[in-house]
């Protein structure tokens, strides 16, 4: 009994001879964590394993959510209100925000939902020393500061310098430290591992032997190994041809494979065709697929293997996820820098090309399709193409992903190989996105059906004997009512003192900024009910706060201008007195998946309004469902899915469909709906009459130019803001006047929770076990 708050206990007297009530965050951090893991123990893993290669793994802060798992949360409350603190102290601890958004965040959910239920899956990736950055807003422009994620200590991380391996580049040896993570499943059973790589140079310094030249070429030396694994690059769509990147990708992959092999070596010797019965290496993206020449590598220089023993060895072991329609987003490496980073890897690349060139010729390919079929082309390499020729399975994250992965993003691939081609539609942790970050909601839902859903979220269903009940459904109002207080208390801190009305309808908008997500358009709708407010012909509008939190891509100057421009709306707005009763609209700073874990239980209504077949497939999409948030959205991604389950009549689906644009996009003439339309011509102009100001940086009048003109790399308004507009608009007046139905407004919400059981990454997890890896 007190076993972990005993520990606590301890740990503050030896690590900084202290009491609780002497402790900083810090050291209540570190004491409380080392405490936690003090009860745990890797799981023993038998049979098959999973091994999940992501560049990115975006955890979120570790602490509550371990505790959660563990079932320690309360007695951790507990410990900490005895000794004078709220439970709410760790807040202040940063994110391990090792990722961008949602490919990373969804390599976090799925290593949660696996341990939950047993599943072997351990993760592998690399240890930034900065993770994503940390934003701001001056002036309404976006800064950034470096992510310092580890200033508070990494109490979650082993060190494993007895597992470290080297890793040969072109112009530099390095060491591969391992930092091995626990993830622990939901009720402790289960402790998988993630593995994150550090780089350090091979010797540490030896003072002694060093003369004053060794001595500044050994400086030299660490300075250029921990340069590595020094930074998470920022953007998460074009990828720009770092030779730094390559080093991250082949670094991460090569230590991972070798502690594989090593491990392998240790239970079956050299008989390697036994590999893919020992691990299932799923690839997230492209920026794994590196390992794929790699483990061809190693089987045929290091063991011996010939190629025809090695290909299929590699091939059943690896799969590999896409996550990107847009075809000028997939990963394409020169050959000549591909050789300044891991020249003794290309000859493996070349061999795989001459297997599919034979392969070509013994199959009846047409001509049309070879010059797609293949993976060296025009001096690059093609990681996509690779990923899908060397492994067994290539998968899209959503319904009509999936499907358009086969018609336009690989159709000759999917020619050639359609049995490899599959669908995951992705899916979230309840145990995050519910249980830990609404506890309110998740008393609702226990005190009807209990407490199974949390490990099995198909139970939410029986919600639906709910739906008519008005008392449940005050019930329900007065959670949503109570978190929405609590986001105003947090925005009030941290937004300068920003007054959040919570009387008012919370509109959430929360993703990376891209042109295709389309804020934009939203910014466009509010300035357009701003201005029939003004005009007086619209008078029936419950007030809404319309909310943001996206960051920019430091060197994405069309998104930094969005960022200026909503920023500039809402200072036009709160400055309005005629209109301070009716609308707000704040864009919080530094979105995470800790303002994430906020904004989410307080939503009422989800703007997932990218153009019909951009997104992949969305995340917060199901995250804002779970909570009871009503979509408004394009039927593009898991929103298709979404609206599937929860019914149509409870969302507000607008705008082209994928087919729709397809069929529009050769006579398309933004200019001509804008100079038809009044209200888009209105509302357009603002980015260039002087309504709103962008500090004479010139980025509102490159917005213009981009909708109106177009530019040498693409046509005028390639996302379809002004062909959505009014049919946008318009849904987003019809849930603003269905909202005053009270009632009726929070059946639709309950409906979406009721319904949203698919979208958990437990069933996402469990298809990839079954379908993929054979677990
Ligand atoms: C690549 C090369 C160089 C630098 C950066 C990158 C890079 C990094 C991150 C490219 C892409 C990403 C991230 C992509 C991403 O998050 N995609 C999203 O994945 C989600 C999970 O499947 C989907 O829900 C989203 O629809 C999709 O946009």
């Amino acid at each position: 009994m007190n076993q972990f708050e005993q520990q606590i206990d301890q740990y503050l007297d030896l690590d900084y001879g202290i009491t609780a009530r002497q402790a900083i965050v810090e050291q209540l951090y570190n004491a409380v964590s080392k405490a936690a893991m003090k009860s745990l123990s890797f799981s023993e893993q038998s049979g098959k394993k999973g091994c999940y290669f992501s560049a990115e793994f975006l955890l979120g802060r570790l602490i509550y959510s371990n505790l959660l798992n563990l079932g320690l949360l309360e007695r951790c409350r507990t410990y900490l209100n005895q000794n004078g603190f709220d439970a709410g102290v760790f807040e202040s601890i940063d994110d391990d925000a090792l990722g961008n958004g949602g490919l990373g965040r969804l390599a976090a959910c799925f290593l949660d939902s696996a341990a939950t239920h047993g599943i072997p899956l351990n993760g592998f990736g690399i240890r930034y020393k900065y993770g994503l950055f940390h934003q701001y807003f001056q002036d309404g422009f976006q800064k950034e500061t470096a992510d310092d994620w580890l200033k508070a200590g990494d109490p979650w991380g082993i060190r494993g310098e007895s597992e470290a391996v080297t890793v040969k580049f072109a112009d530099q040896t390095v060491r591969a430290i391992p930092y091995d993570m626990p993830v622990i499943g939901y009720g402790g059973n289960t402790v998988n591992r993630l593995r994150l790589w550090q780089a350090e140079p091979l010797s540490a310094f030896d003072f002694e032997q060093f003369n004053l030249q060794k001595y500044d070429e050994a400086v030299e030396e660490r300075i250029r190994a921990e340069e590595i694994t020094a930074v998470l690059y920022p953007n998460d769509d074009t990828p720009a041809g770092k030779q730094l990147r390559l080093k991250q990708q082949y670094f991460f992959t090569s230590a991972s494979l070798q502690s594989l092999v090593k491990e392998f070596l240790q239970k079956h010797g050299e008989s390697f065709s036994h590999f893919p019965k020992e691990f299932a290496i799923q690839l997230n993206d492209t920026h794994p697929v590196i390992a794929i020449p790699e483990l061809l590598r190693i089987l045929m220089e290091e063991h011996q293997l010939s190629f025809d023993e090695a290909f299929p060895i590699v091939r059943d072991t690896f799969a590999y996820t896409n996550h990107t329609i847009m075809a000028e987003a997939l990963e394409k490496w020169e050959v000549s820098l591909f050789l300044t980073v891991a020249p003794q890897v290309y000859p493996y690349v070349v061999l795989l090309q001459n297997a599919l060139n034979r392969e070509i010729k013994e199959r009846n390919i047409e001509q049309q399709d070879k010059a797609a079929l293949q993976i060296i082309s025009g001096g690059q390499i093609h990681m996509a193409r690779l990923a899908v020729y060397a492994s067994h399975a290539t998968n899209g994250v959503a319904k009509i992903h999936s499907e358009l992965l086969k018609s336009n993003v690989l159709p000759e691939w999917y020619r050639m190989y359609p049995e490899r081609f599959q669908n995951k539609t992705n899916g979230i942790t309840q145990r995050r996105w519910l249980a830990l970050c609404n506890q309110e909601l998740s008393g609702f839902i226990n005190e009807r059906i209990g407490n199974g859903w949390v490990t099995d979220l198909n139970q939410l269903k029986r919600l639906t004997a709910y739906l008519d009940d008005s008392a449940s459904l005050a019930q329900f109002r007065e959670i949503k009512r109570q978190k929405k207080i609590q986001l105003c208390n947090h925005v009030r801190i941290h937004e300068y003192g920003f007054e959040l009305n919570p009387d008012f309808i919370f509109d959430v908008q929360i993703k990376r900024l891209h042109e295709y997500k389309r804020q934009l358009l939203n910014a466009f709708s509010i300035l357009d009910i701003y201005f029939a407010i003004k005009d007086g012909t619209l008078t029936d509008f419950t007030p809404t706060a319309f909310l943001f939190g996206a960051k920019a891509a430091p060197g994405y100057r069309r998104a930094k201008g969005i960022i200026k421009f909503i920023n500039e709306i809402a200072r036009l707005i709160s400055a309005d007195p005629e209109v301070k009763d009716k609308l707000q609209v704040l864009f919080v700073q530094n979105y995470n998946v800790s303002y994430a874990e906020k904004l989410i239980p307080a939503a009422d209504v989800s703007e997932q309004i990218s153009t019909a077949g951009t997104e992949a497939s969305g995340t917060g999409n199901m995250k804002l469902m779970l909570n009871g948030a009503v979509t408004l959205g394009t039927l593009d991604g898991a929103n298709i899915e979404i609206v599937e389950q929860a019914g149509e009549e409870n969302n507000y689906i607008f705008g082209a469909t994928v087919d729709e644009i397809a069929q529009l996009s050769n006579t398309y003439h933004p200019k001509a709906l804008y100079e038809s339309n009044p209200r888009i011509r209105r509302v357009v102009d603002t980015l260039i009459d002087g309504t709103l100001d962008d500090g004479d940086t010139g980025l509102f009048r490159e917005l213009y130019d981009s909708l109106l003109k177009g530019v040498s790399w693409h046509k005028p308004d390639q996302y379809y803001l002004l062909q959505d507009f009014e049919s946008y608009c318009e849904a987003k007046l019809r849930a603003n006047r269905d909202y005053r139905n009270a009632e009726e407004f929070s059946h639709k919400c309950l409906a979406n929770t009721a319904r949203a059981g698919y979208f958990s990454s437990d069933r996402t997890v469990r298809e990839y076990a079954q379908e993929i890896w054979g677990i």
